[in-house]
């Protein structure tokens, strides 16, 4: 047995199902400082049915996993360990960031409304931290502000938060630490709280997916963000991966879905369905009342938000789930290419590629090219517009998913069924009749044809 085999127990058993991993963890339960368990994979983890503790319907963590915890006289034990971890952002490139738990976000941690909390926070970063509980109404000493709140836990030291679980909902954690550091680097976790009874502002859902929304700058070819960027990031992702690596979010037709982000990036995402409209039934702060809910089929979430949405996925298909901003779908790639449409780059190719031989021209087409282009890329990097769909390459990357729904989806059933079959005549298709004469302006050609109208701004009337 190798020293990793805790790891690649906990791994398995991760997977398997959450009553093994809580087991594992009860084994040590007399220990003062409840083992960590650790998560190797980027794969979506089954939901962790709760085996202690007051019962609960799971979340499931997208390209992520839920904490096993132990029940100590009463009292939720987690233990989060800071450090730093190798994140695969999707199959082929690798991430060295720093999170919690072997993962970039760390582990969803799940509770029950009136839960008693403990979590132990150990810091293995090489420098402090603390963890900041966004959203939480608990004492002022536990909220997590580095220097306002505490002192920071330094590298190597363990401390302790305790507070109550007292509002239901959607919140996350994070360092206020280094913070602009630390969150670039990937420090952050999805936090959810069960409502302990019926509520009527909480419906009881057939799936309840989360995630959280990030950004990092990574050169291609390069592993490490860079932490000093503001605004301009490259990699748009969501739980740190970037598709084709996010996992679809699977449903049977007809189920009450619960969809739950939170935005930890320095922009805005108007996040957006197809096929299907939802109400907004929920934020950080709490539940929505149901008077000021509305359809919608885009949400924005601005930087520090959360929203939790609702659908019925009364629609079968293969339905595109993604931010809007079109460049947010989209991998890394240097941003200062000029527009290059309607260019003919045929002479000029030939005389580059004597000076570098594995010139390509880019983008006189538009950027399509680039989903299907041969060209090398640096090692570690992803194409900028990829993934391979049953009809071609789907141009994205980024924050993009696909909402699956399937009338044979079994209930707790989350695996990929594959592309949907649509039936027969429900697909667009090619026109085959007569073409349409061309107009005269454009037989005149673009030039001939512009016409501007200019008026001069007249004297003030005024004085
Ligand atoms: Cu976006």
């Amino acid at each position: 047995m190798n020293k990793l085999s805790r790891r690649d127990f906990m791994k398995w058993s991760s997977i398997a199902g959450g009553a093994v991993a809580t087991a594992a963890v009860s084994k040590v339960a007399m220990a003062a400082l409840p083992e960590p368990v650790i998560q190797t994979t980027p794969d979506t983890a089954s939901p962790l049915m709760p085996a202690t503790g007051r019962p609960y319907n799971p979340v499931v963590t997208l390209n992520g996993w839920t904490l096993p915890w132990r029940m100590n006289q009463g009292v939720k034990e987690f233990h989060l360990v800071a450090e730093p971890v190798v994140r695969e952002m999707a199959p082929g490139m690798k991430a060295h960031l720093w999170g919690y738990n072997g993962q970039s976000p760390g582990p969803t941690i799940e509770v029950v409304e009136g839960d008693k909390v403990r979590i132990f926070v150990t810091n293995k970063l090489p420098e402090h931290t603390s963890v900041h509980w966004h959203g939480q109404r608990l004492p002022n000493g536990m909220d997590g502000v580095s220097g306002l709140n505490q002192p920071s836990i330094p590298a190597g030291k363990t401390f302790v938060y305790e507070f109550e679980a007292r509002r239901p909902g959607t919140f996350m954690y994070h360092p206020h630490a280094d913070e602009m550091t630390q969150m670039a680097m990937g420090m952050m976790g999805f936090w959810v709280t069960h409502p302990r009874t019926k509520n009527p502002l909480i419906s009881e859902v057939d799936r309840d997916f989360c995630f959280l929304l990030n950004a990092y700058d990574i050169d291609p070819g390069s592993y490490t963000p860079k932490i000093m960027t503001m605004l301009d990031f490259n990699l748009w992702t969501w739980n740190s991966r970037i598709f084709p690596g996010i996992s679809p979010l699977c449903v049977r037709k007809n189920d009450r879905v619960r969809i739950r982000f939170g935005n930890l990036t320095m922009t805005n995402h108007p996040i957006h369905i197809h096929g299907h409209e939802f109400e907004v039934t929920g934020t950080d702060g709490g539940p929505v009342p149901k008077s000021a809910r509305w359809p919608e089929v885009t949400t924005d979430v601005a930087v520090g938000q959360m929203r939790q949405i609702e659908l019925i996925a009364d629609e079968e298909g293969d339905w595109a789930f993604h931010c809007h901003k079109s460049h947010h779908t989209m991998n890394a790639m240097g941003h200062n290419v000029p527009t290059m449409i309607g260019v003919d780059h045929s002479g000029i190719t030939k005389k580059v590629i004597k000076l570098i031989p594995d010139y390509m021209a880019m983008s006189e087409r538009g950027m399509a090219d680039m989903a299907e282009m041969e060209m090398p890329l640096p090692d570690n990097t992803i194409p900028m517009m990829t993934g391979a769909g049953p009809y071609g390459s789907v141009e994205m990357g980024g924050m993009f998913s696909v909402f699956k729904v399937r009338k044979d989806q079994k209930p707790s059933d989350y695996s990929d069924p594959g592309w949907f079959k649509q039936p027969p005549n429900t697909q667009a298709f090619e026109y085959k009749g007569p073409e349409i004469p061309a107009a005269k302006a454009v037989e005149k050609g673009p030039a001939a044809s512009i016409e501007m109208k200019v008026r001069k701004p007249s004297s003030h009337s005024g004085h």
